[in-house]
């Protein structure tokens, strides 16, 4: 070959790895390499995302492509595997919430948010404290699900002027805002019921139920009627069920962070002693009794809820336990409470709410307590009780 030949030859050759080069580099594949490429000298996290973006805009970019795409950086740098694992878990949760699945606690629940006080029990239920929920998850979830919440309350006797139209108006202004409501009241007199105007997604249902003799009766009793009303309809009306004594007041909401299979209450007065300290029956002829050594908390049954199910079988063995007492003779020191008590016990709660959802003034105000969502009324009981 002679020089002239040589020289188109190499020629060729030049052009043909330019050509092969120019073409590869412009091909989909090419492009996709030099956008993993760039992103492997750039460790920000903020350009990571943006080849990434770029890259599913692209109509013709196909579905292998994509597979390469998400491991070749994956091993090339560790940032960005770290990234693809986080899309990957935002990319659950997001699958769970339209498949409409039950919300993690992880999800909502921070425990270490309040690291002074007891967040965790001891068989892993939450308790629910200021600060350690995310509002916006659970209203987000809970507002797809599109849930009716219950509360019955009883005001029998003096109960009625001097409680339950300021128990009304609060709940129907803190209670599950936002959410469907139905308020359950059980009076022994409708025609002394106060005129209340509740706000849109609220209801109310008005029974009039027979008066026992004794206070003690009509706290007691309360546990027959709940369920006979779960049974015969509240069942089929709401998702969530609350059980409330009337003498206290709303302060601040009371939201869905409260909502569970079985919720408890801390008694404020209680939060922090030790269990040989509690108030619990401690005879052993009664139905509520625990002996000393044993017991979780010291719940207060004034609030208590769950799911409707959940709720009758908490009020039908509590008032198992109350006619057992009566057919041997015993009434349980703080009569339904202390049966309430000995059900959280052997049953124990899903749930348990801090005592700032149940707060009592008296005490004064510990740092402990953020917000007061509910708090007793004065004890009047020389005013509102027929036996004393
Ligand atoms: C405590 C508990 C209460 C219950 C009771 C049992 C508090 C805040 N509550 O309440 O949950 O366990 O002890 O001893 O500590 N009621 C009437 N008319 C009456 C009597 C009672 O409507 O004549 C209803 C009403 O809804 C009232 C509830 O029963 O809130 C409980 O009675 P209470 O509040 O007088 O009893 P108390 O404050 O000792």
């Amino acid at each position: 070959m002679n020089v002239k030949g040589k020289v188109v030859l190499s020629m060729l050759v030049v052009s043909t790895v330019i050509v092969v080069f120019w073409e590869y580099i412009h091909s989909p594949e090419g492009s996709f390499l030099w956008i993993y490429h760039s992103k492997g000298e750039n460790q920000d996290s903020e350009s990571e995302k943006v080849p990434s973006r770029s890259y599913y805009q692209n109509p013709e970019v196909g579905d292998s492509r994509i597979r390469k795409g998400w491991w070749f950086p994956s091993w090339f740098n560790n940032g960005t595997h770290i990234y693809h694992e986080e899309e990957d878990i935002d990319g659950e949760q997001e699958q769970r919430e339209e498949n409409n699945e039950e919300l993690q606690l992880s999800d909502w629940f921070n425990p270490q948010k309040r690291p002074e006080v007891v967040t965790v029990t001891g068989w892993k239920a939450p308790v629910v404290w200021e600060g350690t929920y995310n509002s916006t998850i659970l209203e987000n979830y809970y507002g797809k699900q599109k849930i009716t919440v219950g509360l019955t309350v009883f005001a029998v006797g003096r109960y009625i002027e001097h409680y339950l139209e300021e128990f009304l108006i609060s709940a129907n202004r803190y209670f599950m805002v936002g959410h469907k409501v139905i308020f359950y009241i059980m009076v022994d007199d409708v025609s002394r019921m106060p005129l209340i105007e509740l706000g849109p997604l609220r209801s109310f249902k008005v029974f009039e139920i027979e008066p026992e003799k004794r206070w003690q009766d009509i706290s007691m009793m309360r546990m027959k009627t709940i369920g006979e009303h779960i049974v015969a309809h509240i069942q089929h009306e709401v998702d969530f069920l609350f059980c409330m004594d009337v003498d206290q007041v709303f302060q601040d909401s009371f939201g869905v962070e409260t909502l569970g299979q079985s919720v408890a209450q801390l008694q404020a007065w209680w939060y922090k002693a030790d269990p040989d300290e509690f108030t619990y029956e401690r005879r052993k002829e009664s139905a509520a009794y625990i002996p000393f050594g044993q017991g979780d908390f010291y719940y207060h049954a004034a609030i208590f809820g769950g799911t409707p199910i959940q709720v009758l079988n908490i009020t039908q063995e509590c008032f198992k336990g109350i006619l057992q007492d009566k057919k041997n003779d015993i009434e349980a020191e703080w009569h339904d409470e202390s049966h309430l008590n000995k059900y959280f016990l052997l049953n124990k709660p899903t749930k348990i709410l801090s005592p700032e959802y149940c707060w009592d003034y008296h005490i004064g105000l510990p740092s402990d307590i953020k917000t007061v969502k509910i708090s007793w009324q004065t004890k009047e009981y020389n005013l509102v009780r027929n036996n004393i």
